[in-house]
C-alpha cells in the first residue's frame, strides 16, 4: 500500500526565493531515496534537491521559473515504504506532512567565468529531428548523476543528444567530454560563428569526365578568405534604387572629349565618388566602423573610398584618398592611375589601405542587379550595375531616361533600412541633378 506524500522544499541555507532551472524528474518516475528532484539555482549556487523518500512520482508542483523557498510544495509522491518517522503519523493528508530531513543538496557554485575572448561559444547541441518538447523531455529522462548534469548544464550540453556508455545507457562525465569534442572539432569556420552546416560533399569529379587542376591566385585566396569572413559575420541587407542619369550622362560626355585630349577620362565613378561623398557626409553612419567590442561605433571623419578593381589576378581595392576634397577631373585621374596600377600589378600594401567607403561598378560590363558584399571594417558598399534607356512616365507620357542601377549592401548591425533608402533617396536626387554636389 502506498501513501502519498508532499515534498517540500528542505532548508537550504541562506538562500530565498531560488529559481528553479531544471525539473529532473516527472509523473510516473520511479524514484530512490536522495535521488535529484529538481535543481535550484541562485546568484551564487547551483544545488540539486533530493528526494526524502522512494517512491513514485505522482504530479510536479513547481515549473521552471518558479522561485521557491524553504517549505514550498515542490511535488507529490507515491511512497511504497513510508519512513519510520514521527512526521508519517498522518501521512494519509498529503496537504500537511513534514518530510524527514532530507540529506543536504548537491551544490555547486554557479558558472561565473565567461568566456574566453575569441573563443568559440559553448558546444550546444545541434537538434536535428527532435521538437524542443522531445528534447527537453530526452534530457530530463537521461540516465546521469547530478555531477554529470551539472557538468552538461555547465557547458550548455543538452543531455536529451549524448549518449551513454555506462551501464544501462548511464551517461558518464567522459560522454559529455567526447561529445563537447565532437561538436568543437567541426570546422573552424562554422564553429566560430555558432553555425551548424552540414559538411560539403566530397565528389571524384574524374569519374564523371576530364578535370583540369588550376591553383587559385594568391590575391583570390587572399580576398576568397575575406569574402567568406565578411559574408558569414555581417549580416548582409541590400536595398535597391535607381537613378535618372540622363543629364549627368550627357554632361559627362560633353566633357570627355576636352578631357581626353588632356589624357583623362571623366568617367561615371567619379561622379559616383562624389555622390557618395555627399551622402556619407548625410548619413555618417555609412562611414564607420564597429569597434572590437561590437558596443561602439567608431564614425570617420575622413572619406576614402575603395574602388573594386577587377584584374586577371582577382579582385583588389585601391582606395581613393580624401574624397572629399577632390574634383572630378582629379577623381578620374586618380580613378586611371589605381586601376592601371592594379592590373599592372603595381599597388602597394598602403594603396589599399584606411578605406572608409567602398564602389564596386559592373557598369561597364552589364547586369542589372547585383548583392556586393561589405568590405570589413566597412559597414556598407556601393554596388552599381548597367545604366540603360528605360521608358519613365513623366507629365502623362512615357519618355526615354537612362537609369542606373543601385544596390547598397549594408551591414544590418550597424544600419537600419529606413536608413539605407534614405541614403540611395539622397544617391539618386544628387546623380540626377548634379547641381546637388555643390550644396
Ligand atoms: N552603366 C553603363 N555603362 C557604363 C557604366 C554604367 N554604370 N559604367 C561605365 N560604363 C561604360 C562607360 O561609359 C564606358 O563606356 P565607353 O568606353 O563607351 O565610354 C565603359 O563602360 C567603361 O567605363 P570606364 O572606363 O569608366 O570604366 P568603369 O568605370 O566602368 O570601370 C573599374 C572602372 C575599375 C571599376 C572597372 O574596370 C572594373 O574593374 N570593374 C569591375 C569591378 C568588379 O569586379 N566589381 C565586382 C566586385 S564583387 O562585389
Amino acid at each position: 500500500m502506498s501513501t502519498a506524500k508532499q515534498v517540500l522544499l528542505p532548508d537550504i541555507g541562506d538562500f530565498e526565493d531560488v529559481d528553479v532551472i531544471e525539473i529532473l524528474v516527472s509523473p510516473g518516475d520511479e524514484v530512490k531515496l536522495e535521488d535529484s528532484l529538481v535543481t535550484l539555482e541562485s546568484d551564487k549556487a547551483t544545488m540539486e534537491i533530493p528526494s526524502p523518500y522512494a517512491g513514485v512520482v505522482k504530479s510536479i508542483v513547481v515549473t521552471t521559473g518558479d522561485k521557491v523557498s524553504k517549505g514550498s510544495p515542490l511535488l507529490t509522491m507515491d511512497v511504497a515504504e513510508p519512513l519510520e518517522t514521527p512526521a508519517d503519523a498522518d501521512a494519509d493528508d498529503a496537504a500537511t506532512p513534514e518530510p524527514p530531513p532530507p540529506a543536504p543538496p548537491v551544490v555547486a557554485p554557479a558558472p561565473q567565468t565567461p568566456p574566453l575572448p575569441g573563443s568559440p561559444p559553448p558546444a550546444k547541441a545541434p537538434v536535428p529531428q527532435l521538437t524542443r518538447a522531445e528534447v527537453a523531455d530526452a534530457a530530463r529522462r537521461a540516465h546521469a548523476s547530478p555531477t554529470v548534469r551539472r557538468l552538461a548544464r555547465e557547458l550548455a550540453v543538452d543531455l536529451g543528444q549524448v549518449e551513454g556508455s555506462g551501464p544501462k545507457g548511464r551517461i558518464l562525465k567522459g560522454d559529455i567530454q567526447a561529445f563537447v569534442k565532437k561538436v568543437m572539432s567541426r570546422s573552424a569556420a562554422t564553429a566560430a560563428v555558432g553555425v551548424a552546416v552540414a559538411e560539403a560533399p566530397k565528389v571524384d569529379f574524374s569519374r564523371f569526365g576530364d578535370v583540369e587542376v588550376q591553383a587559385l591566385s594568391r590575391i583570390k585566396k587572399r580576398s576568397g578568405a575575406n569574402l567568406h569572413r565578411n559574408w558569414v559575420t555581417i549580416p548582409h541587407v541590400t536595398q535597391f534604387d535607381e537613378a535618372d542619369i540622363t543629364e549627368l550622362e550627357t554632361f559627362r560626355k560633353n566633357q570627355v572629349e576636352k578631357l581626353t585630349k588632356e589624357g583623362v577620362k571623366l568617367t561615371m565613378l567619379a561622379f559616383l565618388i562624389k555622390a557618395s561623398v555627399v551622402a556619407l557626409k548625410e548619413y555618417p553612419e555609412f562611414n564607420a566602423s564597429l569597434d572590437d567590442g561590437g558596443e561602439n561605433l567608431l564614425v570617420k571623419r575622413y572619406y576614402n573610398i575603395g574602388i573594386a578593381v577587377d584584374t586577371p589576378d582577382g579582385l583588389v581595392v585601391p582606395v581613393i584618398r580624401q574624397a572629399d576634397q577632390k574634383g572630378l577631373f582629379r577623381l578620374a585621374a586618380e580613378l586611371h592611375d589605381v586601376s592601371e596600377k592594379a592590373r599592372s600589378k603595381k599597388l602597394s600594401p598602403e594603396d589599399m589601405q584606411g578605406g572608409s567607403f567602398s564602389i564596386s561598378s559592373l557598369g561597364g560590363i552589364g547586369g542589372t542587379a547585383f548583392t556586393p558584399i561589405v568590405n570589413a571594417p566597412e559597414v556598407a558598399i556601393l554596388g552599381i550595375a548597367k545604366a540603360n534607356t528605360k521608358p519613365v512616365f513623366r507629365d502623362n507620357e512615357f519618355v526615354p531616361r537612362l537609369i542606373l542601377p543601385l544596390a547598397l549592401s549594408y551591414d544590418h548591425r550597424v544600419i537600419d533600412g529606413a536608413a539605407a533608402a534614405r541614403f540611395t533617396t539622397t544617391l539618386r536626387t544628387v546623380l540626377s541633378d548634379i547641381r546637388h554636389m555643390l550644396l
